[in-house]
């Protein structure tokens, strides 16, 4: 007897096109028809002829059913495909019913002195997504002035009115579906894509009842050292506070924040903290662009000889061709952060070798899924990886920390300091710090709950509240 077997692949309307065809002496097995598509499938084959088992799947709701099938139709119906005491029960899609975006500030513990702009009060966006079981995924995007190209308003307003209403009904498990829905509805706006998605993980995560590193491949580490930056812009003030990070145990890794003032006074700056430290800590520099390539040949010159390990984005992000020439000319790390947005950005300096190491950022990647890739590239192509941030709240952080944590290497570590730079926080669970070390948060999800309170105080919208103690 010839076997046909179809799954759910003949609709009501191929089945009239089979009428009157012969089936006779055919067998069919028709899988997943507990009503609908399958049934008038298994029917319409009957009817000509073919000996049809139905297959129902999801047995415990569907049995009763399968049995009225059986009666009403005389088809030989089976419910075997999920097995009776199986952990698993199917796959029920989930369904996301509401987006919000949520402008907020954050105030820093001291002025943060970047080469583009310094930070007193941190600029930051919470998204929030509920799903049709009352769930909610928590993601983040933060926004350092000058740095890239979205805003703080602009990410709600994209959210809002571009992303958020073609994605409720959407599966926020399906992640590869969603960005590339994402990627259709509007180009680039990486942090808020990223803000969404990693909303997302979150929920499905919890969904799941697995903390969000094991939606990608599970953690190689439970815990990342995390460096400090110094920005204070004074070479004094920033040695003392390297020092006194160092005797609280917090941080033996430091990068010094330079670019914003003469290029070899901010040489000499990076190089005091170097040797009042020594071999204590590891020192880095970040450019943060500031520099033409004359300038950064003669100033890597003077960093590499006072024992800086790493510089950081030392030419403007377009020059490829020159960040090649200083990787090939100097022993220090060079590090390549605000151009290495998306996969074809990573693959093109990999592809030169115009970097030693990336600087990987979920908001710049556009969320963890898009992260995870960068890294791949860099990863097959020798490039050594460092954890970076935008100074996400206990939020980002967590979620950030646990897609770090599932990388092979990180050998820069990471640079997940933003809830210790601020003075408060929207988490009421603030992400902790242990022996030079942050520890990787655990789940459900990211394993973060909002402070209300705090969040209503901190907002910068029309919901914005005093706080009530
Ligand atoms: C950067 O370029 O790495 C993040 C934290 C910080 O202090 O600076 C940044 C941006
Ligand atoms: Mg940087």
């Amino acid at each position: 007897m010839e076997q046909i077997t179809t799954n759910f692949g003949f609709s009501s309307t191929a089945a009239e096109v089979i009428e009157g065809v012969d089936l006779s002496g055919k067998r069919a097995t028709v899988t997943g028809g507990a009503s609908g598509i399958g049934l008038e499938t298994a029917k319409a084959l009957s009817a000509v002829g073919a000996a049809v088992t139905l297959a129902v799947r999801q047995p415990a709701a569907a049995r009763v059913v399968a049995e009225d099938i059986r009666v009403s139709t005389g088809l030989h119906v089976i419910t075997s495909v999920v097995q009776k005491n199986s952990s698993y029960r199917g796959y029920l899609a989930m369904k996301i019913t509401s987006i919000e975006a949520i402008p907020y500030t954050l105030p820093t513990v001291r002025p943060h002195k970047l080469a583009m702009a310094t930070i007193t009060d941190h600029t930051l966006v919470l998204v929030r997504i509920r799903d049709d079981e009352g769930r909610e995924g928590l993601g983040e995007a933060a926004i350092i002035p000058h740095y890239g190209a979205e805003t703080q308003h602009g990410i709600c307003q994209v959210i809002s009115e571009n992303l958020a209403p073609n994605l409720v009904g959407q599966d926020p498990m399906a992640l590869g579906a969603l960005l590339t829905r994402m990627d259709q509805l509007i180009k680039r706006n990486s942090y808020a894509k990223g803000a969404i998605e990693m909303a997302c993980v979150d929920l499905a995560a919890k969904a799941a009842g697995l903390p969000a590193d094991a939606l990608f491949g599970g953690r190689a580490r439970d815990r990342i050292p995390v460096l400090w930056v110094l920005g204070t812009g004074d070479a004094r003030k920033d040695t003392e506070e390297a020092e006194e990070k160092l005797a609280q145990g917090r941080h033996n890794l430091f990068l010094v924040k330079i670019g914003h003032g003469d290029p070899l006074a901010d040489v000499a700056r990076a190089v005091a903290v170097k040797r009042a430290l020594g071999d204590k800590a590891s020192i880095r520099v970040d450019v943060n662009q500031a520099w033409d390539e004359t300038t950064a040949t003669r100033a890597i010159a003077g960093l590499e000889a006072g024992g800086i390990d790493a510089v950081e984005q030392p030419l403007p992000g377009a020059n490829i061709e020159g960040m090649r020439r200083l990787t090939e000319r100097f022993t220090v790390t060079i590090m390549a952060d605000e151009p290495i947005e998306t996969i074809e950005d990573a693959f093109a300096f990999a592809r030169i070798s115009a970097a030693d190491a990336f600087s990987l950022k979920v908001s710049k990647h556009g969320g963890l899924t898009n992260t995870r890739k960068v890294a791949a590239i860099a990863e097959a192509a020798g490039l050594s990886l460092f954890g970076g941030t935008m100074l996400e709240s206990g939020v980002g952080t967590a979620a950030s920390a646990q897609l770090f944590a599932t990388l092979p290497t990180l050998s820069w570590g990471c640079q997940l300091f933003g809830p210790l730079l601020f003075k408060d926080d929207i988490a009421a669970n603030r992400p902790e710090y242990r022996d030079f070390d942050l520890i990787v948060p655990n789940g459900p999800g990211f394993g973060v709950v909002v402070d209300e309170d705090k969040l209503a105080f901190y907002r910068r919208d029309a919901e914005r509240r005093e706080r009530r103690s």
